[in-house]
């Protein structure tokens, strides 16, 4: 069976549970406390390269970051999920502004509201008076218009619905806690609701 390690509260995590839920795969989660600096260790190392969750073992197999994971749970066991050619390049496309925009503007903002600064400098790897809020708020707000727009051409990020969806959706689910209102993007909130009521759905609140 598939293990993950998990935290409840990461967005990265959660785009892992939603693909297995949306898939129907059963799995184990390993809770690693990495609030409590539980990950830093060299057993974890050999699951996951950087000692970051979310990571998965399969079949003896270890793979770590969400979208690779995203990707490779797809490609094995629903390659429903993967947008076929020619919407695969706004796939990928898509997902690479999930772990470069997002985890550059939203991702961090988030992190800002949910623990202290100085638990949000450590993660981010900055001190605590280069805790740029609002340098992070305006990419965060750039990412919007943008996402906002091609959400306003077509239902489905890559056209067809797909991978990118689920990574993009990981910290858009969790907007709200980082101080955004939705409603200001109804193109965003619309996308937001056919996931919602995607058959398997979790929400991020639910963890294994
Ligand atoms: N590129 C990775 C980033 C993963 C990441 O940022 N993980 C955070 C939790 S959301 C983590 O493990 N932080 C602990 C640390 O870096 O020490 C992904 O997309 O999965």
């Amino acid at each position: 069976m598939i293990t993950l390690y998990d935290h409840p509260r990461s967005g990265n995590c959660y785009k892992v549970r939603l693909l297995l839920s949306l898939i129907n795969l059963p799995y184990q989660s390993r809770f690693i406390d990495v609030l409590a600096r539980k990950n830093q260790t060299e057993e974890f190392e050999q699951v996951s390269a950087w000692r970051q969750v979310p990571a998965i073992e399969d079949d003896g197999l270890a793979v770590w970051d969400s979208h690779a994971i995203l990707l490779y749970l797809a490609q094995k066991y629903a390659p429903q999920w993967l947008a076929p050619l020619p919407h695969s390049g706004q796939m990928f496309s898509w997902l690479s502004v999930s772990a470069n925009e997002i985890a550059n503007s939203l991702q961090p903002l988030r992190l800002t509201k949910v623990v202290s600064n100085a638990e949000a400098a450590h993660h981010l790897g900055v001190s605590e008076d280069l805790l740029d809020l609002t340098g992070l708020q305006r990419r965060t707000d750039r990412f919007l218009s943008l996402i906002e727009k091609r959400l306003g051409e077509t239902p489905w990020l890559a056209s067809v619905r797909s991978v990118a969806d689920i990574a993009c959706y990981g910290y858009l689910a969790l907007a709200e806690e980082a101080g955004i209102d939705l409603n200001a993007y109804p193109a965003v909130f619309a996308w937001r609701q056919r996931i919602d009521e995607l058959p398997g759905y979790v929400s991020p609140a639910h963890a294994n």
